[in-house]
């Protein structure tokens, strides 16, 4: 028998800074999606990672002065620390630069060349190194630059490898046409039609003028196009040509969930190469919107990059989690703001949701000991309860079949709502008072209880620690991991008699102008820090005299292969020689430099620049236009001498 199984993908991000509110975005999408499932019984693979390769990452390390693999694997160890932050399950976090994801894009890449498909000729376009993409002339933007991040590209001539991408055309668009629901939202597949009836273009699939990359298997000078190894990664997350039983039993991917800025690689490129790997298609590929804040694009420069880690130290994982499937419309761009988010959490969770829960419970504890009552005796609201309860879970488990989740929510709250407005309809207070009206309390407080049974289970996929919460103040003892959507749909399991455990509020309403308050007061406390620390930051002259500080005559000097920055320089201090790494190379070209003398920092501990042996620093004078000149001395003054 074949198991019911959903196989879900994130995008693996780039490991070239920490990742913010919009990369969030996605990932908490697809864990919301792949937990809901899973409430419908299915077994599921949730896959993210990271993805390594490429020029962009080699010239980020490069800056950093570090190797490309030690610069990464910290911003990974962020990555995934930032998953863990948002209870973010996935399976599998793959990383291009594993063993088994390099073999398996070279056993793709393989098959696809001895098939014909890829040939060697020689690349001569535009690139753009940030979105790692390659322009023709006419989709520049006005300015000649990138049409998607707007950034200067660069002019490339280089022999690269090509895949046959034009050949497949029709094939694609056969694809598109015989599986309609496979570009969603649907408003994009129309995009992704008119860009391929426009006509494709082979696609460059190597690239010669860097090495940080995947080895093209049947030529050692080039390494393989960042954008093919990457795709990849979603079927190596899934045990390719390792595990053959889960790799059959998971792809083809039930749903690639990305942004909308990348949808023409999976939707054009990634399906393209399937092809010509003659391996099936996935499902379907989601193409969201994005989180802007105020409106505006989050850049690092605009200093509007918001933080998914500090919202959470600050609101809690519910709220984060909640406001971002909540507030906008899966596949519509939406704006970050701070009041908006505590408008939401105010309103939903702690008004609508939390009270709900602390009125119930007060009032089994007040009336009834603590004691769930049975239902024995109707009151005319409750069966307009159950029938908004069953109708509106109904209608948002058809809106998470098409990844809506804000209406799919917006469903779950109108019980809630319901709910609410059926504690001012039935008055347990006034039926507390009357002898007779006992039978009917406990229907009331049972079914208030019942409809917060209901949504625990129904909101787990989206909050991790909330539903939890519910269930212990309602005081069910059986395992809410083990609860399946078909205990949403049934009325009524709860069981009466079990002891209810009042509790805190489970979501205390923020004070939207104490929390800015606050805010202003530690950025000025920040600020004032960082000035006692300018003020503070002398050393004394025990400190400075632990700096060996020479003069150094450059003996020899080249540039390092493959960076544009670096130069190796072999120098003499008296008797001795030295190798170092200098960050000069766009400042002086490396014959200029034979015979200088410069400064140089002896004692720094030695380190390893691109590969490159570095035993000390030479010092530079630099200014905020980035101009930078090697500090020198004023006479001629033997090598090796102490700079004092
Ligand atoms: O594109 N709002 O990685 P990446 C919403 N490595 N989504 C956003 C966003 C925002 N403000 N900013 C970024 C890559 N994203 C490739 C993927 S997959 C085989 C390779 C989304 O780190 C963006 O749309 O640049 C993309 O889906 C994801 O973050 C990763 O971006």
């Amino acid at each position: 028998m074949t198991k019911d199984t959903f196989y879900v993908t994130t995008p693996i991000y780039y490991p070239n800074d920490k990742l913010h509110i919009g990369h969030t975005y996605t990932t908490t999408a697809a864990d919301t999606v792949v937990k809901f499932k899973e409430l419908q019984g299915y077994e599921t693979e949730l896959i993210t990672g990271s993805d390594e390769h490429g020029q962009k990452l080699q010239k980020t390390a490069e800056e950093h002065g570090m190797e490309p693999l030690g610069y990464i694997d910290g911003i990974v160890k962020t990555f995934k620390e930032l998953w863990s932050t948002l209870e973010v399950d996935y399976t599998e976090f793959v990383r291009t630069t594993s063993q088994e994801h390099k073999k398996d894009v070279q056993h793709i890449f393989k098959k696809i060349y001895d098939k014909g498909d890829i040939y060697k000729d020689k690349y001569e376009g535009y690139y753009c190194t940030p979105c790692e993409t390659y322009w023709a002339e006419r989709e520049l933007d006005e300015e000649g630059n990138c049409p998607d991040c707007n950034r200067p590209v660069e002019w490339v001539e280089e022999e690269s490898y090509f895949f046959k991408m034009s050949e497949y055309e029709e094939q694609l668009l056969e694809f598109l046409d015989d599986n309609p629901d496979f570009i969603q939202p649907a408003k994009r597949r129309n995009e992704m039609i008119n860009f391929i009836e426009e006509g494709l273009e082979d696609l460059c699939v190597s690239r010669t003028s860097f090495d940080w990359g995947i080895p093209v298997p049947i030529d050692g000078d080039h390494v393989i196009y960042v954008w093919f190894d990457a795709l990849i990664s979603y079927l190596t997350g899934i045990g390719f040509r390792r595990d053959e039983d889960k790799f059959g039993s998971y792809w083809p991917a039930d749903v690639h969930i990305v942004g909308k800025d990348i949808l023409r690689f999976h939707t054009i490129i990634w399906p393209a190469i399937l092809m010509a790997a003659d391996m099936e298609l996935p499902k379907q590929v989601f193409g969201h919107g994005f989180l802007t804040v105020e409106g505006g694009k989050m850049s690092k420069s605009k200093g509007n990059v918001v933080d998914p880690t500090k919202l959470v130290n600050d609101f809690g994982v519910d709220a984060v989690r909640y406001y971002l499937m909540r507030e906008v419309a899966f596949g519509t761009d939406g704006s970050y703001s701070t009041e908006s988010f505590i408008r939401r959490i105010n309103s939903d969770l702690a008004n609508d949701l939390g009270n709900l829960l602390n009125r119930t419970v007060a009032m089994v504890e007040q009336y009834f000991d603590g004691v769930i009552p049975e239902p024995r005796s109707e009151t005319e609201y409750d069966a307009d309860l159950k029938k908004t309860s069953q109708q509106e879970l109904a209608a948002m488990a058809d809106d998470m079949e098409n990844l809506q989740f804000s209406t799919a929510l917006e469903h779950l709250w109108t019980v809630i709502r319901r709910t609410n407005k059926y504690i001012d309809q039935t008055t347990p207070w006034i039926l507390a008072k009357d002898e007779d009206k006992q039978d009917k309390l406990g229907t009331v407080l049972y079914n208030l209880l019942e409809a917060l049974r209901i949504t625990a289970i129904a909101l787990k996929p989206f909050l991790p620690e909330a539903p939890a919460k519910i269930w212990q103040q309602i005081g069910i003892k059986a395992d809410l991991d083990q609860q399946r959507w078909s205990e949403v749909e049934e009325w009524g399991l709860l069981e009466a008699g079990l002891e209810v455990n009042p509790g805190d509020p489970i979501f205390p309403r923020i004070d939207a102008e104490e929390y800015f308050a606050k805010q202003a007061e530690a950025e000025d406390d920040e600020k004032e820090e960082t000035e006692e620390m300018v003020e503070e930051d002398k050393i004394t002259f025990d400190d400075f005299t632990k700096l060996d500080l020479r003069v150094a005559e450059v003996l020899e000097a080249e540039r390092i292969e493959g960076s544009d920055k670096l130069l190796k320089l072999q120098v003499a201090l008296g008797e001795e020689r030295r190798q170092l790494v200098a960050g000069i190379a766009k400042h002086y070209e490396a014959d200029e430099l034979i015979g200088k003398k410069v400064l140089m920092v002896a004692n720094l501990e030695p380190a390893t620049i691109f590969g490159t042996e570095s035993n000390g620093m030479v010092l530079a004078a630099s200014d905020d236009e980035g101009e930078l000149t090697l500090t020198t001395v004023d006479q001629d003054i033997a090598s090796g001498s102490q700079v004092e």
